[in-house]
């Protein structure tokens, strides 16, 4: 799959080329990241690709005419059967998700537009923009770390980039938080007294430690998260034996 990103700060995505999954994810082969640099897309002598607001207004807008440029140099070079989504991460887009990403990583990529300052003319937006994306109610400076966030997530479903398919047991893939995780040592030493791993993990009693963490899972997900209760029990993932356990807790 292959993805591009239209953008003013390309070395801004250099990281996860280095680091972690998302290097091998790209390694790997199994996801292309191409980076274009809006600028090289403007035409003026001063490369400009912003420009003030008619009507007037605090910032700078983003110009359609470099952003068409290089929407059309993108997909000159992808092989798409069909055009590829066009993501425009912004503060008014629809909130990101795990279902998003799991589509996107089932797909053939995308065109992943990065704003900056005020915004991107609304021209170019209606006309070419497919999906408009934001991560949450707080301010960035940009749509750059809401791409890289989007690549991240879509790397670690891509197939054979975990070593152990841990996705399978993700929160918000079952729709449940997930318990807490415990290692070594068994009775961990501290100044307030003998911190011990709950017994029951080390039982070895497979179908107890499986019921001791579905319980911990409900439990934490009723106490921070009731909607995710709600969604869960609404799309039939939860069998009686958890509806006992839910109604057996004092919230
Ligand atoms: C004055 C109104 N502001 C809207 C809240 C203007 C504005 C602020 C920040 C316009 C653009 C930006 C830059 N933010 C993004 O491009 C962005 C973003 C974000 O700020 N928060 C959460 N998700 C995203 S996705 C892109």
């Amino acid at each position: 799959m292959r993805f591009d990103v239209i953008t003013l700060f390309p070395e801004l995505f250099d990281a996860p080329l280095k680091h972690g999954i998302t290097r091998r994810a790209y390694d790997s082969g199994a996801m292309q990241l191409h980076l274009w640099q809006l600028r090289d897309f403007a035409e003026d002598a001063y490369r400009r690709v912003d420009d003030r607001p008619y009507g007037g207004g605090p910032g700078m807008v983003m110009l359609a005419e470099p952003l068409q440029r290089a929407l059309n140099a993108v997909r000159a070079r992808r092989a798409d059967a069909r055009p590829a989504p066009l993501l425009h991460f912004s503060p008014a887009g629809r909130r990101l998700d795990q279902a998003m990403v799991h589509e996107l990583a089932a797909g053939p990529g995308a065109v992943l537009l990065c704003g900056r300052y005020e915004g991107v003319d609304q021209r170019f937006v209606d006309a070419e923009v497919t999906h408009e994306i934001s991560l949450g109610d707080f301010v960035l400076s940009g749509g750059e770390l809401p791409a890289l966030v989007l690549l991240d997530a879509v790397a670690r479903l891509v197939p054979g980039v975990l070593s152990e398919p841990s996705h399978q047991q993700d929160s918000f893939s079952d729709g449940l938080l997930e318990g807490a995780q415990y290692s070594r040592p068994e009775v961990w030493a501290t100044p307030a007294g003998p911190l011990p791993v709950p017994t029951v993990l080390l039982s070895g009693h497979h179908a107890e430690v499986a019921r001791w963490r579905r319980e911990r899972a409900l439990e934490l997900t009723a106490r921070r998260r009731p909607d995710l209760i709600a969604a869960a029990r609404t799309a039939g993932r939860l069998d009686a034996a958890d509806e006992r356990f839910l109604r057996s807790l004092t919230l």
